[in-house]
């Protein structure tokens, strides 16, 4: 397994449509091996493949605690069958939006449809952390980050900040 870069904002390939995956084979589960990698060595609850660079409908996560077994969720080609009119707000982060955070309404329950790791047909009904981060996640194979959903004087904002960080090469 090898971790990877991840791309942060502004970065046009964050902007990119993700293309479904044909099938499950060896050179997706090594993505998604990866991935897993790289999300953890960051911190990250959950990860998109466009994240590193490769535009392909796969998300991992893993919500579990620092005091929790760890247990990653593969997520391929998902798509969201129900959500509930209900929205829920949580403080969102991204990884490819270093150290900026914002609170975000979303439905609060969804239902995904999705293929697993070994490449068979799942459904997941989530609410909580869970359905947030699904949501984020799906986001990414759009071409979505969180900061659209913000006023454009906000994300303007955040997205000079990130520009003038990485300009100077240092993380703030
Ligand atoms: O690590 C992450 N934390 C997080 C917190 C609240 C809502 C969404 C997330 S996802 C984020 C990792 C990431 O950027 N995934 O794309
Ligand atoms: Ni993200």
């Amino acid at each position: 397994m090898t971790v990877k870069t991840i791309l942060t904002e502004p970065n046009k390939l964050l902007r990119q449509i993700s293309a479904p995956v044909q099938k499950v084979g060896k050179e997706e589960r090594r993505l998604m091996d990866d991935m897993l990698e790289t999300m953890y060595s960051a911190n990250g609850i959950g990860l998109a493949a466009i994240q590193i660079g490769v535009p392909k409908r796969i998300i991992v996560m893993d919500i579990s605690k620092d005091n929790e077994k760890k247990t990653p969720m593969y997520f391929v080609n998902p798509v969201i069958k129900h959500h509930d009119k209900l929205k829920a707000t949580y403080e969102e982060g991204c990884l490819s939006v270093p150290n900026q955070f914002a609170e975000i309404d979303r439905p609060s329950k969804c239902e995904v449809e999705y293929l697993d790791y070994d490449g068979n047909k799942k459904t997941l009904k989530a609410e909580g952390l869970l359905a947030t981060c699904i949501q984020h996640e799906m986001d990414h194979l759009e071409g979505i980050l969180f900061i659209d959903y913000l006023s454009k004087l906000k994300k303007s904002m955040i997205i000079k900040k990130l520009s003038k960080n990485k300009s100077n090469r240092i993380v703030v």
